[in-house]
């Protein structure tokens, strides 16, 4: 997916007839009350209501200033990502994540009676909103939250604090001018560990979802509480022989290049074939990749990119554009390049840690079978997202079983597998650790059976 850059939007959308950021609050008890306050209105309000509420959820978001503004703000304040990307994000965050009708109803019938299993509210649930995807998270959460009766306090990274503030400041109001109590969204304004703690500890937070890094995920998921975790991947794509290979070299482009390979779905490492390696790579490079194969200026790239143990990548290059990282390690970028790519080995810590930049290492095999196991041993068994690019059934149909991913994206770009140009609803919260899958309003909701007794 190429993207022309047009000039961002710099000033924030009126706000409102007045200054007050309606959701947000200093104290993390005060965003819990409120939003428990407005959770025992909610309870009354009818399923139209709540339909209503996601329009109006749905119409702000995708107001066109809107989009732009969350999308330029999103990569100033968080200083990663293509704000072009990150206008479809939220497109697609606010249209195609489900709403009410997500939550279908199941019902069992005989002479003595009937039984429906119904999804009901949890009541207030704490969410953690992560810096590559933060206005896209609490659009596509509070749709799906709010669908499924529910209100709910987002934590948002520390380092989209100002724009997550923004956006549920906006969505409040288009939520009360749609008819919804105050306070069906509210969020932390000064998130820190401390404030997270908080809320997992507060009473009346009755769930608790996080989508970001590991050490956040992992607190979430050792609260004791109802929990629904959305964590790292490394997602490897397989390329075989019978491949189709411009669109492969196409298609992994533009999935690795996509909003700069933020995305936790998007292609981390290739792992080919050798006999089509030679002309993977060059497709690619007409797709605007730049390959880097010296290695010298390999492990220049691996001392910029990667802590000094080589375990994590350095936030600070998160996201960053590839010319700018070539830039960084002395080489001139080529014009129109977009993604860094390389021939390298399966132990090159560029391969084995999801660097969530777009510089995709190319691992070569000696046939399809060795491809399918070793992308499975670097996807390290976080149950996230592969790809696989093959004409033949069999080892795609092996792959997806074998791989046991959330997400298995034949034939495609990544990001075909959240709904972006592929069938299917979107989310950004892919709970891979807790088994959720692709979130939906029927996530954040518990089963409940409603037995209606007609026996003599
Ligand atoms: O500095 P401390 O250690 O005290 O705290 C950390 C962190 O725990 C905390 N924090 C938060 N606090 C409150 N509310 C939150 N929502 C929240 N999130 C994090 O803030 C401190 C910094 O957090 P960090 O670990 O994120 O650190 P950096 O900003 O330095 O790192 C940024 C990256 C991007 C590397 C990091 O966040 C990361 O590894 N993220 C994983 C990628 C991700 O976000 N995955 C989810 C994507 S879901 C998806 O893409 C679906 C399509």
């Amino acid at each position: 997916m190429t993207t022309s850059t047009a000039s961002p939007i710099t000033d924030a959308p009126v706000a409102g007839p007045d200054d007050r950021q309606l959701g947000a609050f200093d104290e993390v008890a005060d965003a819990v009350q409120a939003a428990q306050t407005a959770f025992d209105t909610y309870l009354d309000c009818t399923l139209a209501q709540r339909r209503a509420f996601i329009a109006a959820i749905r119409e702000e978001s995708t107001r066109e200033e809107n989009l732009r503004y969350m999308a330029y703000e999103a990569v100033a304040e968080t200083k990663m990502g293509n704000a072009e990307h990150k206008v479809l994000k939220n497109k697609y965050a606010a249209t195609l994540t489900p709403g009410v009708e997500d939550l279908l109803m199941e019902a069992y019938q005989s002479d003595t009676g009937m039984t429906t299993m119904e999804y009901a509210p949890y009541g207030v649930i704490g969410a953690i909103t992560p810096t590559t995807n933060p206005t896209e998270t609490i659009i596509s959460n509070g749709i799906s939250m709010l669908a499924a009766g529910n209100a709910v306090v987002f934590s948002p990274h520390p380092r989209a604090r100002r724009l997550s503030v923004w956006l549920v400041d906006r969505l409040n109001r288009a939520l009360i001018a749609a008819g919804a109590p105050e306070n069906l969204m509210t969020i932390i304004r000064k998130p820190s560990m401390d404030a997270t703690a908080q809320l997992m500890a507060s009473p009346q937070v009755q769930m608790l979802v996080a989508t970001g890094g590991p050490q956040i995920v992992n607190m979430v998921l050792s609260s004791g509480k109802k929990a629904i975790g959305a964590g790292s991947g490394n997602p490897p794509v397989v390329v075989d022989e019978t491949a189709d290979i411009p669109k492969a070299a196409r298609d992994i482009v533009n999935g690795a290049s996509f909003d700069n390979n933020l995305p936790c779905t998007a292609e981390k490492e290739v792992v080919a074939v050798s006999p089509v390696v030679p002309e993977l790579v060059e497709r690619m490079v007409h797709e605007g990749a730049q390959l880097v194969n010296d290695p010298e200026i390999l492990e220049r790239l691996r001392d910029l990119l990667m802590s000094p143990d080589r375990e994590h990548p350095r936030p600070s290059w998160v996201g960053q554009d590839a010319g700018t990282i070539l830039q960084a390690v002395g080489v001139t970028p080529d014009p129109g390049t977009r993604l860094i790519i390389t021939e390298t080995s399966a132990d090159d810590p560029l391969v084995q840690v999801e660097m969530l930049m777009p510089v995709l290492p190319i691992v070569a095999t000696t046939d399809a079978s060795q491809a399918i196991d070793l992308a499975i041993d670097l996807e390290h068994g976080h149950h996230h997202t592969a790809i696989m690019h093959s004409r033949d059934v069999s080892r795609l149909e092996s792959m997806a079983r074998r791989s046991r991913t959330t997400i298995f994206v034949k034939n495609g770009p990544s990001y075909s597998g959240i709904g972006i140009e592929g069938e299917g609803f979107a989310t950004f919260t892919i709970a891979g650790p807790t088994g959720e899958g692709l979130t939906s309003a029927r996530s954040f909701a518990r089963r409940r059976r409603c037995v209606l007794n007609a026996s003599m």
